[in-house]
């Protein structure tokens, strides 16, 4: 059995980036090799899904705002700055419950990744998520433009000595300092 990825879409997601060799094209995943059956440990599934249990936007102390930049001087930037190991942008207190407001100002989508915690989205642009993205994440992918606004409670794990990070979860441009540093305390 074969998983296969026929006309891949990798189209232009930017004015930056051209195109990608690999557009259009039909790319082998993954061989699936089935032998003979093996006893099966688990019987019964759960007849529901584990529920979550939302915060409310209510009990948010704080409203921290992210924007996420690309260009010159410094090319990638969140909040104006790019990353430096000696600085702590943001000081979250323990036990707060805070929503993140993260605004992609770039043309390209943002992969927005947060250390530490996990989160629930609030809103995309103002409207509510859909469904596949009303569950507990660590990413979030903020589109060109779009404001998404997240919630989490930081609720362990704090100290001031060990910052956690935030970062565009892009390789090239986490590197080139679209990151930041956190405590909590
Ligand atoms: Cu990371």
């Amino acid at each position: 059995m074969r998983l296969v990825s026929y006309s891949s879409e990798l189209v232009n997601i930017s004015a930056f980036w051209n195109s990608n060799a690999l557009d259009g094209s039909t790319i082998d995943l993954m061989t699936i090799v089935v032998k003979a059956a093996t006893v099966n440990a688990i019987t019964t599934l759960p007849a529901s899904p584990a529920s979550i249990n939302p915060f409310q936007e209510a009990q948010a102390v704080r409203t921290r705002t992210f924007e996420l930049d690309m260009g010159f001087s410094p090319p990638m930037k969140i909040n104006c700055v790019s990353m430096d190991m000696n600085r702590i942008d943001q000081a979250v207190h323990l036990d707060d419950t805070e929503i993140w407001e993260i605004t992609n100002n770039s043309d390209m989508p943002q992969p927005f990744h947060i250390h530490d915690i996990q989160f629930l989205i609030l809103t995309r642009d103002g409207s509510q998520p859909p469904e596949n993205e009303s569950g507990w994440k660590d990413t979030v992918l903020v589109m060109p433009r779009e404001t998404v606004r997240i919630i989490s409670h930081f609720s362990d794990f704090s100290g001031p000595v060990n910052p956690y990070m935030f970062h565009r979860h892009i390789l090239e441009h986490e590197d080139s300092g679209m990151m930041g540093q956190f405590v909590v305390i």
